[in-house]
């Protein structure tokens, strides 16, 4: 069956999302996510200008080929960008595939290894009791686990503050820069074992607990981090150290217990390697949709379920809902699957994209559509143009550049 149109949409129902449409010459049509925060563009070009007139013609149930033709036939491997323009790709022909053979796509991939996909939701607040209600918040509709995080005392902003402002991103006025934060490692390291301790004695010893560190620690401070959370038995610390140093979490391990996450910035297993097979860490966080799709993600939890690390995915709210349901799938069907990351999406979100996906109990399920369960109405849309948006960056308090 070939393809006889690739299109690239562009759009911000609250907040911007590049989405792939795959037609084949039977008119079906299969849908890619292909949104890099704050860099929407480069990819939407990659994909328009040098990747959509290599699709047309090409046989759409050839999945396998067309990955390699676009990884090995660039030249120029990996990064950001190129990984998920495939992804793109890759996950269009996943749902197209799933329209052809009338079978929902966790079903091609081996069909369901359990029952639903536990998902962690994000509760946060800018005081520890601001924090504790919105934690009820989140076991009363049922999640199984949640991410704690809580303002830093004496800092003007902390990541995974802000409300439910998915991806952190927001707009700048007319040539302004991205907004500037300031971080302290030492006032950071004083509040968060306060900060999980007041959660565990509110809620008790079962609810799973992750964090989110973004990237902000030295590997000796990581360790020293995770030594102070272990009394609290936490699901996971997430992305402790910048993640492309893969040979640091050696040092994190010498030094603690408490499980590792990180990957959600990595686009290939190459990225990974180290840290699977040295089992550095417990939890790999590649995406579908920044690592080379469903096919190239598929082979990063292969190699990690043979070294005993679980998957436990990115979901934020930059990821589209075509991505969302993506995960949910490849979570379905793997054998190692950990936990999923599902933070949902900014109104108006659901006049764009409808979704088969469903939560009961803290358990997320695909839907049983044949493909991804996911289409876009590009009448809506277009009544949402993009609109330019940055993460912040941040400072120490010297002036410094830090990680964000
Ligand atoms: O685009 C960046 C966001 O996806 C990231 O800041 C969110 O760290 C994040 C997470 O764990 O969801
Ligand atoms: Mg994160």
């Amino acid at each position: 069956m070939k393809i006889t149109a690739a299109d690239v949409i562009v759009t911000c129902p609250g907040r911007n999302y590049v989405t792939l449409k795959i037609t084949t010459e039977d008119g079906l049509v299969g849908w890619g996510d292909a949104t890099l925060n704050g860099r929407e563009l480069a990819v939407a070009s990659y994909l328009r200008d040098h990747v959509c007139p290599l699709l047309i013609g090409r046989n759409a149930t050839r999945i396998t080929d067309t990955w390699q033709y676009l990884y090995r036939g660039a030249y120029w491997r990996r990064g950001p960008v190129t990984m998920t323009a495939i992804a793109a790709v890759d996950v269009a022909l996943w749902d197209i595939l799933g329209k052809i053979s009338g079978l929902p796509v966790y079903r091609l991939l081996g069909g369901a290894a359990r029952e639903g996909v536990t998902v962690y939701g994000h509760a946060n607040g800018s005081t520890i009791e601001e924090l504790l209600t919105d934690v009820a918040h989140y076991r009363d509709q049922g999640y199984r686990a949640i991410r704690v995080q809580a303002a830093v005392p004496g800092l003007d902003s902390t990541y995974g503050i802000g409300g439910k402002s998915a991806g952190h991103t927001y707009e700048p006025a007319d040539g302004e820069q991205p907004t500037e934060n300031v971080w302290d490692t030492a006032a950071y390291l004083d509040f968060v074992p306060k900060m999980v301790a007041a959660v565990r004695d509110e809620f008790g010893p079962t609810v799973r607990l992750l964090h989110d560190v973004h990237h902000r620690l030295s590997p000796i401070e990581a360790g020293q981090l995770g030594k102070s959370l272990e009394p609290y038995r936490m699901f996971w610390i997430e992305d402790s150290t910048p993640a492309e140093d893969q040979s640091a979490f050696r040092t994190i391990r010498q030094h603690t217990t408490t499980p590792l996450a990180v990957g959600e910035v990595f686009n290939s297993v190459y990225d990974c390697n180290q840290l699977i097979t040295e089992r550095l860490i417990d939890y790999i966080r590649t995406s579908v949709s920044h690592t080379g799709g469903i096919t190239h993600l598929r082979d990063v939890f292969a190699l990690a379920n043979v070294y005993g690390v679980r998957s436990g995915s990115h979901g934020a709210g930059d990821l589209s809902p075509v991505s969302f349901a993506s995960a949910l799938h490849l979570d379905m069907a793997i054998p190692n699957f950990g936990i999923q990351e599902y933070m949902g999406h900014l109104d108006p979100w659901r006049e764009v994209f409808s979704v088969g996906y469903t939560m009961h109990d803290g358990l997320m399920h695909p839907g049983d559509a044949p493909g991804l369960g996911v289409e876009l109405d590009e009448q809506a849309a277009a009544r949402y143009p993009y609109q330019p948006q940055y993460l912040p960056v941040n400072r120490l308090t010297d002036g410094s550049m830090w990680d964000w």
